[in-house]
């Protein structure tokens, strides 16, 4: 990593819509190291006020469902549509990589070096729960930069949906036509925290299945109970590789966020947001000051031996643990 800027000049060149001091302030945002980060919260404390004026979109689905070609095409669109657009991942395997997403064959890459689209790839090594958090901080640090469509791709395997639900406003899962009832068994949770459904692949022999996707996930959406913001969810088909729908799914996107202003749900929902973030990060830091406590450790350990041993009961062996 490059020596860090001063805070006045990460705070200048991203307001400034510098995409590469951008870069460098989300790389600092999630390094681990205790002074990268105390840079980064001032960074992050500077530039608040520019932030917030975004659409943020969750955007999930099983491997290969379609999700990184989805948001290639989809990307294009908001472009069309006077967006700037930022991408970024949040599972550390995701194959949104510069290898997939940049490939010379797509006109993204022409797009982004018009500074109207910038696509971060998520760290390597990081656990799901630890990008996610990180990815609040890029979110935040993308608006300052005028980012205002913000794509953040997760894979469909569990706690990463439940995050990266908690971050953006909507929350498009992406679903294959004729994928078996098992599968869908497995969506169930995660159906039922979706905005909006787009059938991919929808192209092809493909074509005809997707459509009667769509009416049998449209049927399973309205045995869900009511969402709190009264919008009911939405499913499309569409194709990437035709670029079939695309069109459509923003269409519904942009309905859904008119009504959920109109509403005021939109802000509700960003503060509920941000007190779950706050709250789950006070949780942790309670977790880190017990655990790193070595008399705390002890007890702990002789409590679970005790309870092992059937020599005590669960309400003594706690007291026994906090006990001073
Ligand atoms: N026929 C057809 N193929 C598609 C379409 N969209 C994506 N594909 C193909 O499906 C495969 C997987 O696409 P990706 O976009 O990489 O899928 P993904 O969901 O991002 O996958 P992971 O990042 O691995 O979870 C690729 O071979 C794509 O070319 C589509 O609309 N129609
Ligand atoms: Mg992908």
């Amino acid at each position: 990593m490059k020596a860090p800027l001063t805070i006045k000049e990460y705070v200048e060149g991203i307001l400034n819509k510098d995409i590469s001091v951008l870069a460098r302030a989300i790389t600092l945002a999630e390094s681990n190291k205790a002074e990268h980060q105390e840079i980064s919260k001032q960074v992050i404390e500077k530039i608040l006020p520019h932030t917030g004026n975004s659409v943020r979109i969750g955007i999930t689905g099983v491997p290969g469902v379609g999700k990184s070609t989805f948001i290639e095409i989809f990307g294009q669109v908001l472009i069309e549509n006077k967006h700037r657009v930022a991408v970024l991942a949040v599972d550390p395997s995701s194959t949104l990589s510069k290898g997939s997403i940049l490939g010379d064959k797509t006109r993204m890459e022409k797009l982004s070096s018009t500074g109207d689209v910038f696509i971060r790839p998520s760290p390597s090594g990081g656990s799901l729960g630890g990008v996610a958090r990180k990815t609040r901080e890029s979110i935040l640090l993308c608006e300052a930069a005028g980012f205002d469509y913000i794509l953040i791709e997760t894979v469909g395997v569990g706690q990463s949906e439940t995050e990266v639900h908690n971050l953006t406003d909507f929350f498009l899962l992406l679903m294959l036509a004729g994928a078996g009832d098992e599968l869908q068994g497995i969506k169930r949770g995660i159906m039922e925290m979706a905005d909006g459904i787009a059938i991919t692949k929808a192209d092809g022999t493909n074509a005809d299945k997707a459509k009667a996707a769509r009416v049998e996930y449209s049927n399973a959406l309205h045995l869900f109970p009511p969402t709190e913001s009264g919008w009911i969810p939405e499913v499309k088909t569409c194709s990437s590789t035709q670029n079939t729908g695309i069109e459509e799914v923003y269409a519904m996107i942009e309905k859904y966020i008119r009504h959920t202003k109109a509403k005021h749900y939109f802000t509700q929902k960003r503060q509920e947001q941000s007190l779950f973030w706050f709250e789950s990060l006070v949780q942790e830091k309670i977790r880190e000051h017990f655990f790193s406590n070595a008399a705390f450790i002890k007890r702990y350990q002789q409590a679970k031996a005790k309870i092992s041993n059937n020599q005590t009961t669960i309400p003594l062996a706690i007291s026994a643990v906090f006990k001073e």
